[in-house]
């Protein structure tokens, strides 16, 4: 199949999905366009074979207020249409992409190639439910030909945020056990922390839905409980300067290890012995994914799509929203018992080998574009 993708190309989990899913796809002999703004960050082009990167390019005229991107984006998903000879559209993350798809479908009447729309979490509980998009994601919702959520909560938030008239799927994320390796398998790497303290990490893009702040509130809990450690940050975003100054405030800013934008995220989990996300609405989790497979116990909030990918007391600890005492409890639990945190973490991975295997989850897109395909007959 040849098949057009869009997405979110900068940081964030929707974007690492649709990346990784088309690098899959690319390796099962599939043609795949990333049709982005950008460069997807974790693609690497030149590589591999049957990847092909198409730039948006958005005319910043000054008359427009704030470029259109989403004409844009329709205008190049038409012309790689035709040019390639494209199977399928499959975007993820509805806004602005099913949008823009379905527009560029619209332009090549009679065309009928499928749309596929995956959503990812935001695009449907914030972004969606915004006046100033709800009508056209539940619209475009309507004009896909399938739509996937990447967790059984997202799918319930769906239906009942949206009442969609195509059916919603819920295929789960996954992530390369080949890639998120354990230390035992990497001994090459070496900690920023000092040896012998225990290393807390908290990845995300520091939004106010990542509860940045809970996480410094527990870590500073562990450590005033007796525990030595570190607490890495991973990645930038608007909460971060907050989240550094209520570390000062709470006495263990000297504890903190900025890690700024990380390209090889793997790297910093393996060597990382606990993960902190305590995430509000979470659809899914792919940073908790990841940690699973390098055999890190996650402590996070029982809230969203995590428990789906989290069992609580088997593969780390999830505690109410907010409850930054009971997660600073659990760190210190962790912390203060290597045995507990190397069965979990190997629990983790087994499950996340089982359950989120990258074979399982591509098998089933590939399905659905071929039940989409057959649904649609020949263009
Ligand atoms: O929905 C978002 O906030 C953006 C999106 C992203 O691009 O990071 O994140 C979502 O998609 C990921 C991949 O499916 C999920 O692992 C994240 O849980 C989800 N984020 C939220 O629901 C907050």
């Amino acid at each position: 199949m040849r098949i057009g993708v869009s997405c979110v190309p900068s940081m964030g989990g929707s974007g690492v999905l649709a990346t990784e899913l088309g690098r899959m796809l690319a390796r099962r002999g599939h043609e795949i366009h990333f049709v982005t703004r950008s460069r997807p960050h974790r693609l690497r082009l030149g590589r591999e074979a049957n990847i092909f990167y198409h730039e948006v390019r958005v005319l910043d005229y000054p008359v427009f207020d704030s470029p259109p991107i989403t004409l844009a984006m329709a205008c190049r998903l038409a012309e790689v249409y035709r040019h390639h000879k494209l199977d399928l559209f499959h975007v993820h993350y509805a806004v602005p992409h099913a949008a823009a798809a379905y527009l560029a479908r619209e332009m090549l009447a009679p065309c009928k190639a499928p749309l596929i729309t995956t959503l990812h979490g935001t695009d449907v509980t914030l972004v969606g439910q915004d006046p100033s998009y709800r009508d056209m994601v539940r619209f475009c919702l309507g004009k896909s030909d399938a739509v996937t959520a990447v967790s059984d909560w997202l799918k319930d938030q769906t239906e009942s945020l949206f009442r969609p008239e195509t059916p919603v799927q819920r295929i789960h994320n996954f992530a390369d056990p080949e890639v998120f390796l354990p230390l035992s398998m990497r001994p090459d790497l070496v900690r920023p922390c000092r040896q012998g303290q225990v290393a807390f990490l908290h990845a995300s893009n520091f939004r106010p839905v990542k509860r940045v702040r809970d996480a410094v509130r527990a870590f500073a809990h562990a450590v005033s409980l007796g525990v030595d450690g570190a607490l890495l940050l991973a990645g930038v975003g608007p909460d971060l300067s907050g989240a550094i100054e209520l570390a000062h405030e709470l006495g263990v800013g000297d504890r903190l290890h900025l890690l700024g934008v990380v390209d090889d995220i793997d790297r910093v989990l393996a060597f990382s012995d606990v993960l902190l996300f305590p995430s509000d609405g979470e659809s899914f989790g792919l940073a908790p994914l990841e940690a699973l497979l390098c055999e890190i116990p996650v402590v996070g909030a029982r809230a969203g799509g995590l428990p789906e990918v989290v069992e609580d007391g088997a593969h780390g600890y999830l505690l109410p929203v907010g409850d930054w005492q009971g997660m600073g409890e659990a760190c210190a639990k962790l912390a203060q018992d290597p045995a507990l945190r190397m069965a979990m973490g190997k629990a983790g991975r087994e499950r996340a080998i089982r359950e989120f295997s990258p074979e399982v989850i591509v098998d089933a897109y590939e399905a659905l574009y071929e039940k989409c395909l057959a649904e649609r007959g020949p263009c």
